[in-house]
């Protein structure tokens, strides 16, 4: 069983931050966990707007505080996001994500990410082979 509490991982290297600060990620499991899957809590800050295509993973999203929205990039579709709205990437959907308040999102990604992702131009985590191989 593992247990692992945000106080732990705050500060190490499971505690990620976007190069360009809009968001922070604390991730609780990892591939290395073995769960077959990632689960994060993001925090995404207030008057940002990040660019996100997941071509190599899927990702469940819930909100659990704050507000923002989800512009989809393939319908122009506007996603209003606040306390219990849940979100699934089950279409590798390209996305801008916008917070107007701080938004915490607690998340999960197939396949887990390694634990090093950041977001490259297009908004893409690499695959978890190209990733480790960077390391
Ligand atoms: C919702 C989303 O994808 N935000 C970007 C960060 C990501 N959730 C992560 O790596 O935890």
């Amino acid at each position: 069983m593992i247990v692992r509490t945000l106080k732990e991982i705050t500060g190490t290297d499971r505690d990620k931050k976007a190069a360009n600060g809009n968001w922070v990620s604390r991730r609780f499991l990892l591939a290395k966990d073995g769960m077959g899957f990632s689960f994060h809590e993001t925090t995404i800050f207030a008057g940002t707007e990040t660019r996100i295509w997941y071509k190599n993973h899927l990702e469940a999203v819930y909100c659990v505080g704050g507000r923002g929205e989800l512009e989809r990039l393939d319908t122009g579709e506007i996603i209003p996001i606040s306390d219990g709205t849940m979100y699934a990437l089950n279409g590798h959907e390209p996305h801008l994500l916008r917070a107007s308040e701080d938004m915490r999102l607690v998340c999960v990604f197939n396949p887990a990410l390694v634990g090093t992702e950041d977001h490259n131009k297009d908004g893409v985590y690499a695959t978890p082979e190209e990733e480790t191989g960077r390391a």
